[in-house]
Order: C-alpha cells, then sequence, then structure tokens
C-alpha cells in the first residue's frame, strides 16, 4: 500500500513536473556552434532546444539538462563581470519550441522593483546584438517567454506564435538603458506578426508586476525610423488579447529623458493599453486602429506625469479605426496627454487620408488632456475645430468624419465662487438620444478658443427632443485652484443599431455608440478670483516700549476640498483637487505708515519690531492677492506702555554712550594696573 502510494507519487513528478523540463545554461558570448569546446553558446543553447536533443555536445550533456520539449530554459552563467555582449554574426534560429530565456539568471542581474512614476532600476547582464540589418530573437512557438535581455539591432524581437511574453528586457538600448542603439535600418523593437496562417493572440509586452516593466526604445537608423511595438495589422491579422503593460516606451531608464528616434506604438488592434510611459517620440506616441482600451498611460510627460517630454508628429493618439476607449470605463486612472506637439488625440479623415476603415465609436473620456500644441480632439484629422451642425447629420458614411462629427455642447454660462463653478449650456444633436456631458478645467484655453480639458470635474447624462435639443445646468462641480476655464465634450450612450457597415472587429450590438465630440469652446468662470479673509495677530498686547512684538498674518480661503460629490459627478474618477497655497505679498501698517512688506509662505507672513513708541497702533496686514486667491485685509490695536513701570523686570541694557564709558574706563584701569605692575619690578 505504502509502496504503491510511492510509486504514484513517483508517476506524477515524472510526468508532470517542470523540474523534468531541459535546461540548458549559455557559458560564453561566442557565436559559435562547437562541440566539446568547453562552451555552451546561446546559439547552441537554442538549437538543441529545437532539435530537442544534447546535439551530441558533451558540454550540453554535462549540464544534465533533462527531458526536452516541454517549457524549456535557457539560463546564463556567463563568467566575468558584466553586462555580457552577444553578438551576433546572422540570426539566430528560430524559436520553434517553447522556451524561457531568462536573462535573470546570469549572477548580477536584477528585475526592476520601481513604480512606473519612479524611474526602472533593473540590471542586466546580457546584451544581444542583433546582426547587421537582421533579427535578435523571432519567437514562433506559443508559450514561449523571453525576460532579462538588453536587445537591439533592426528588427529586436519578432513574434509570431502566441501567449508569449516579453518583460523585464531593455530592447533598442544598451545594458545601462541610457543609449539608443539602432540597427543600420532603425529598429522594429517588438514586431508581432502573422506568420503564414498563424494569427498571434494572448501577446503580453510588459505586465502588471513592476518586475514586468521593459524598456522599449524605438531607434532609429539612416533614412527609417524606429517602431516601439508593431501589432499585426495586415490579413489574415489581427488577432485577439493583446496586453501592453506598464512599459517605458521612448524614453531611457529615469523616465525623464528622450532616446526615442520614431514612433511608440502602431497600428494596435485589439490591446489593452495599460500604465505606461510613452514619451518623447518624435514620430509620435499611439497609432490605434480598431477594438483597444487605454487606461492609465503618461503620453507627453516625463514619468511623474506632469512635467514635459513631448511626442512629435501626429502627437498622442493617432486613430485610423472604431471602437477604441481611452480613458473608460471608470473607476480607472485616466490617461494623460499633454505637451505633445501635434495633436492630443486625432481621428484619420476618409476624405483626406483614405482610410478604409470606419472611424467611429472611438469613446474618449476622463482623461487629462492639456498643453498639446494642436487641437486636444480633432475628429476630422484638422488643426481647426469642426463646427457643430444642426441637428448632428454628419456622419463617417456620408461626410468621412471620425466618430460621426459628434457635436459638442455650448456652454452658456460659468460662475466661479470660492472652489466651485456653476455651470450651464446647451446640447444640439441627434434627436431623443442620450449624451453623457462631461466638465474639465484647465488652468488656460488653447490658442483655438476651444479646450483642450486639463481636470475632470464632473458629468451630467442628458436626452435630446425630437429637435435633437437639451439643456443643462445650472450644475456645480469642484474645481482645483487656478483652473478656471471650462471646457465640455458629449458622448453619445445611447445604444443605436449597429454600424452601418461591418469590418471584421466590428461593433458588438447593442453597445452605447460611444462617439465622443471634440471640446468645446471655453469659457472663463467668472467672479473673480477665489476670496480670502486675513486674519492677524499680535505675540505680545499690550507690549512695553522697546520689546519685540511679533505681527502673524494668516490667509484663510474658502473650503479647499469638495464636501461631497454631486450626484452628476457620481461617476466621476476620485481626483485630488488640492489647492494651491497663496502667493504674493502682505503688507504691515501702521496707520498710514508703511512698516514691511512680507512674501507670503504656506499661506501667512510675519513681522518683527521693537520699535514702536508708546501710545496706540492701528496696525493693519494687507494681502496682495494673486491670481487665483483675492486680496483682502485685517487690523487691530496694539498697545504699546512706557518701559518705565517694569524697568525692574527687565533685563537692563547699555545704550552705545554706556558702552563706549566703559571701555573708556576699561582702559584706563588696564592701564593703571600695568603702570602698578611695572613700578613693583
Ligand atoms: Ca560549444
Ligand atoms: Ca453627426
Ligand atoms: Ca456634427
Amino acid at each position: 500500500m505504502f509502496r504503491r502510494a510511492f510509486r504514484f507519487a513517483f508517476f506524477v513528478l515524472c510526468f508532470t513536473s517542470p523540474l523534468f523540463a531541459a535546461t540548458i545554461t549559455v557559458t560564453a558570448t561566442d557565436d559559435t556552434i562547437t562541440a566539446g569546446d568547453g562552451k555552451v553558446t546561446l546559439r547552441e543553447a537554442i538549437t538543441a532546444i529545437n532539435a530537442g536533443n544534447t546535439l551530441g555536445d558533451a558540454d550540453i550533456a554535462a549540464q544534465n539538462p533533462g527531458t526536452f520539449g516541454t517549457n524549456d530554459t535557457i539560463n546564463f552563467a556567463i563568467a566575468g563581470a558584466g553586462a555580457h555582449m552577444i553578438a551576433l554574426a546572422s540570426n539566430l534560429p528560430n524559436l520553434n519550441k517553447t522556451v524561457f530565456i531568462n536573462g535573470y539568471s546570469q549572477s548580477g542581474a536584477s528585475p526592476n522593483s520601481n513604480a512606473l512614476n519612479a524611474g526602472i532600476n533593473a540590471v542586466l547582464q546580457i546584451e544581444i546584438a542583433a546582426p547587421s540589418g537582421g533579427i535578435g530573437l523571432q519567437a514562433l512557438a506559443d508559450g514561449t517567454t523571453i525576460r532579462g535581455l538588453a536587445i537591439h539591432g533592426y528588427k529586436a524581437i519578432l513574434v509570431g506564435a502566441s501567449n508569449v511574453v516579453i518583460a523585464g528586457n531593455f530592447i533598442g538600448a544598451d545594458a545601462a538603458g541610457t543609449t539608443a542603439l539602432p540597427g543600420a535600418l532603425g529598429v522594429y523593437c517588438v514586431q508581432v506578426f502573422s506568420f503564414g496562417s498563424t494569427i498571434p493572440s494572448n501577446v503580453t509586452i510588459g505586465g502588471p508586476n513592476n518586475a514586468d516593466r521593459n524598456l522599449i526604445v524605438p531607434a532609429g537608423g539612416s533614412g527609417s525610423h524606429g517602431l516601439g511595438v508593431q501589432l499585426p495589422y495586415v490579413a489574415p491579422g489581427p488577432g485577439t488579447g493583446y496586453v501592453i503593460q506598464g512599459n517605458y516606451i521612448g524614453t531611457d531608464i529615469t523616465g525623464n529623458v528622450a532616446l526615442s528616434q520614431g514612433e511608440g506604438l502602431d497600428a494596435i488592434s485589439n490591446a489593452f493599453v495599460y500604465g505606461n510611459l510613452i514619451s518623447g517620440n518624435p514620430g509620435g506616441a499611439v497609432q490605434l486602429m480598431d477594438n483597444n482600451t487605454l487606461q492609465g498611460n503618461l503620453i507627453g510627460t516625463q514619468r511623474d506625469g506632469i512635467s514635459a517630454l513631448p511626442n512629435g508628429n501626429y502627437g498622442g493618439i493617432e486613430i485610423h479605426g472604431g471602437n477604441s476607449v481611452i480613458g473608460y470605463p471608470s473607476p480607472a486612472p485616466p490617461n494623460v496627454i499633454a505637451h505633445n506637439t501635434g495633436y492630443g488625440i486625432v481621428i484619420y479623415n476618409a476624405a483626406t487620408q483614405g482610410s478604409s476603415n470606419i472611424n467611429t465609436r472611438n469613446q474618449i473620456a476622463f482623461n487629462s488632456i492639456y498643453n498639446n500644441g494642436s487641437l486636444g480632439i480633432s475628429l476630422d484629422y484638422s488643426p481647426f475645430v469642426l463646427a457643430n451642425d444642426v441637428g448632428d447629420g454628419d456622419t463617417w458614411v456620408t461626410d468621412k468624419i471620425g466618430n460621426d462629427g459628434q457635436n459638442y455642447p455650448v456652454i452658456n454660462s460659468a460662475t466661479v465662487s470660492g472652489n466651485s463653478v456653476t455651470v450651464a449650456g446647451t446640447l444640439n444633436s441627434l434627436a431623443q438620444r442620450a449624451f453623457e456631458l462631461q466638465f474639465f478645467a484647465s488652468a488656460a484655453c488653447a490658442a483655438s478658443g476651444y479646450g483642450q480639458g486639463q481636470t475632470f470635474i464632473g458629468s451630467k447624462d442628458v436626452v435630446t427632443d425630437a429637435s435633437g435639443n437639451a439643456s443643462f445646468g445650472p450644475l456645480s462641480f469642484t474645481v482645483p485652484a487656478g483652473q478656471s476655464v471650462i471646457t465640455s465634450t458629449a458622448i453619445d450612450i445611447s445604444t443605436p443599431a449597429p454600424r452601418a457597415s461591418t469590418q471584421a472587429s466590428g461593433q458588438i450590438s447593442g453597445q452605447a455608440s460611444g462617439n465622443t465630440s471634440e471640446f468645446s469652446q471655453c469659457l472663463t468662470a467668472s467672479g473673480g478670483p477665489n476670496p480670502t479673509t486675513t486674519v492677524v495677530t499680535s505675540s505680545l498686547n499690550p507690549a512695553l516700549a522697546g520689546q519685540n512684538v511679533t505681527f502673524t498674518a494668516n490667509i484663510v480661503y474658502g473650503n479647499k476640498l469638495a464636501t461631497g460629490d454631486s450626484a452628476t459627478q457620481a461617476r466621476s474618477l476620485d481626483m485630488p483637487m488640492t489647492p494651491s497655497a497663496v502667493t504674493g505679498t502682505i503688507s504691515f501698517s501702521d496707520g498710514a505708515s508703511m512698516l514691511a512688506t512680507v512674501p507670503a509662505v504656506g499661506d501667512s507672513a510675519a513681522f518683527t519690531t521693537s520699535s514702536l513708541i508708546v501710545g496706540t497702533h492701528p496696525i493693519t496686514a494687507t494681502y496682495s492677492g494673486d491670481a487665483v486667491y483675492a486680496g483682502s485685509s485685517a487690523s487691530l490695536s496694539q498697545i504699546i506702555t512706557p518701559p518705565a513701570q517694569a524697568a525692574i523686570q527687565s533685563v537692563p541694557t547699555l545704550g552705545a554712550w554706556a558702552l563706549v564709558l566703559l571701555v573708556l574706563a576699561l582702559g584706563v584701569f588696564v592701564g593703571v594696573h600695568a603702570k602698578r605692575h611695572r613700578q613693583a619690578r
């Protein structure tokens, strides 16, 4: 009985344990296949795994690699200090068997542990240089994983299989992650392609953990720009289930310096693009096809999500298709799309670009879109605002305009009181349909007079009447200090019939259209800066003449945070809305006489004096105000009493004349004493 159980356990171990999959350890940077030379090269390891045997090489056999053919592993143990460069003379064999290539097995290597906003601290020790004009690694077996490599060249990593994971690598850069290394023809860092009739699906580039973060540098070659990630877009592709998550795309390992000479993401379909930093790409950040979801990406900023690191060319996101969701549904972290030299988001226009796709139903919500060089959202690939048409009858089919030319709301009034803004206005669009209106606050309006939208402040659902009209407001939203420029977008949330024409990756029947407008005209909220109250106090009142008295002024301003979300904000994100501290100066005066002007720091300023003469002083503290906060002032009566009343308690102090007299007396004493001393000798 016991023996039978033991036999069963042994059977289970033998036939199910991954311990028995083959592991080959690369021991040299050479790029040769030479049996029995005392070295195992990467080329030998891949060749052996593809062959399913040791190649009759005593060096491989001596490693007791295990059973070939099921989830084999290639590890590294190259002697000496890294990083170790494997310079390929020709393309390696394709990865035809499922394999885990683990660069982190090399001594001294370690994966990234930093969050997205803290730079990459991975240490890579294995660097692979593709042959000139050639390929680094080509994964053609389902389930292949490539981790912990610095790899660069013309086509660094090609993926022609499903369930492949590319994580924790530096692609298109050196092992330090600070230098772009283009091939002669530029770089496809990761190119996923349909191999024959095989359509790769479920390919993951990066992943949910910090250790999964790739550095992807679309380095450029002569006359050719690089591409960070390109997904299949020609027949028979694309597949489904692509994940591009947590990567730095275009920067160096700090996330603050641009290395890219090309475009970040290209031909993206059926992908979940989440939590990437995509900045510093002169060829543009993200080009979308169909059916993508983008959340929590920083596009055009440094790793802090604030400082500028712009993408060039079209700018942030260029859409050549439909059904993508950018920043929705809530509660997902929004995308920050800022500082790009071109558009924030632009949809291709079939009339001028000849797109054969159907570029509608792209839903854009909750994002922070600001300070981009052209429009925040353009539906017709034009830097000019697409004017509203009465009844919103324009469509992609008839007018070749993205998102069916969805009309934007018109804000008629916006007034500010403290940190609250109240808006009202109208929408004219398709009749008897439901729309979500989203409102945004910004520090400034775009040059067009129409918005971008820096901070999402709330939303309101409306339904149009038989004439296509709806009104909204007054609606009150909390706005961040200094952001009094209000804009709005309209999103069609009705559930219309499926799209007029079908395509391979078509609209789900009954799904809300999601057509989102461009940003509305800006309206700067009126009502002036936020009111303040000055509170002034004295450290000693009454005080004796000659005593130090410190006057402190504190600037108090309205309810700093929302006391509760309004009903229309129930779907909003929990965005931080920390008000800024006051800037400017605080002046202290004694009646008509100015005493001092002090910069306001941390909402307060102080002034100390011992010069007030006996009597009652009307002290006034006056806050200058700034762009955000209105000025204010407050007064108190400071009483100064004669010093004689408290002379006994006071520590006597020497006046200047008394000091002179004392020094003179000391001098006389020392002189007399010295004279006596000399006489005594
Ligand atoms: Ca060898
Ligand atoms: Ca329309
Ligand atoms: Ca329209």
